[in-house]
């Protein structure tokens, strides 16, 4: 090495020791189609981090690089930076994180929900800790809609449930709840549901109306029913090693893109349930859209006490701290 090229190195590692910023590729995968709300938070996440910094953002739509587990081992390993994964699939790693499955617990009201997921302890102080044991900085959770049943027969009640195979996230808690409702849960990663629903292996599956909508699982449904159970939350994190690693300004903009993301995904969804529901009407004019009375709803909202005990027993050592502070943060938020 001549002394030329060992000043250069040494300038450069002065240089890069001293903190200055690198242009980085950050890669980002989540569990749904560019166009979709998981889709539509990843964009402006993208957008405001390159806006701010000089960092690319790289998005790994659904199917791109595997099922949700798949792209949560990879961002655990570290091979994606970003990754958004649902509740519904983490629980299976978090165990607290299966409380969003106690059926009834979430608000209907949209304002509620935005200022509980903006406010709740839960969320924003407690979760983070159960997340960073896992590898992973909680980075937000945000509501992607009321979540409807779709079936092949009529659903009034639980007594129609009796043999009827609905598909669910792999999470122990959800496979309680729709026992409890009287049904026969059969928990699947997302790809196998379409195919799934075609062949019979199940017989229905409960989803947001904007999923059943832009996936086209109308299709192989005959009836939808809105049982008020839940609203579906989803959640972005970054690999942890990753994220504390970035400098000050890096981890900012990371934080502010997340925010940012979350009151465009709040504008996005204004309208949206029952836009999807028009259009799967339109598609599909034979189906039918029930909203089950406040007396029809009655039993499956009986259920809740059942499953949030079961709750305490599988949901993780922090499980009795997470659902009263999730009910305090509830309440405040004006939740009834
Ligand atoms: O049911 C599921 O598995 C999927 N549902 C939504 C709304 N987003 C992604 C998730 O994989």
């Amino acid at each position: 090495m001549t002394i030329k090229t060992l000043t250069t190195a040494s300038i450069a590692a002065l240089v890069l020791g001293s903190g200055a910023a690198m242009a980085d590729t950050w890669r980002y995968a989540f569990e749904e189609a560019l166009d979709e709300v998981q889709g539509v938070y990843a964009q402006k996440f993208k957008e405001e981090v390159e806006a701010n910094s000089d960092h690319e953002v790289q998005l790994f739509p659904f199917g791109t690089l595997g099922e949700s587990d798949n792209i949560m081992e990879q961002t655990q390993s570290g091979i994606l930076q970003f990754v958004n994964q649902s509740p519904g699939f983490t629980g299976s790693l978090i165990p607290e994180a299966q409380v969003f499955f106690v059926p009834y617990l979430l608000p209907q009201d949209q304002e509620t929900l935005a200022t509980f997921f903006r406010d709740s302890k839960a969320i924003n102080d407690i979760f983070p800790e159960l997340y960073a044991e896992q590898g992973l900085e909680l980075l937000k959770m945000y509501p992607e809609g009321e979540v409807m049943l779709t079936t092949k027969q009529p659903v009034e009640g639980p007594d129609d449930l009796g043999d009827v195979k609905v598909r669910v996230m792999t999470n122990p808690l959800l496979v309680e709840s729709y026992k409890a409702f009287g049904a026969t849960p059969t928990p699947l990663p997302w790809g196998e549901v379409y195919g799934g629903l075609q062949t019979g292996i199940i017989d229905g599956q409960e989803n947001p109306a904007f999923f059943i909508e832009s996936t086209r699982m109308y299709e192989v449904t005959d009836h939808i029913t809105r049982l008020g159970h839940n609203n579906f939350t989803t959640a972005l994190m970054a690999n942890k090693e990753f994220f504390d690693g970035l400098s000050d300004e890096d981890k900012k903009v990371v934080q502010d893109a997340a925010d940012t993301a979350f009151d465009t995904i709040l504008e996005y969804q204004q309208g949206l349930t029952e836009e999807s529901l028009e259009k799967i009407q339109e598609a599909k004019p034979e189906i039918t859209v029930t909203t089950l009375s406040e007396e029809q709803r009655a039993p499956f909202r009986d259920t809740a006490q059942q499953v949030e005990e079961t709750f305490l027993e599988i949901g993780g050592p922090r499980a009795q701290e997470i659902l009263d502070q999730m009910k305090a943060d509830l309440e405040a938020a004006g939740s009834s």
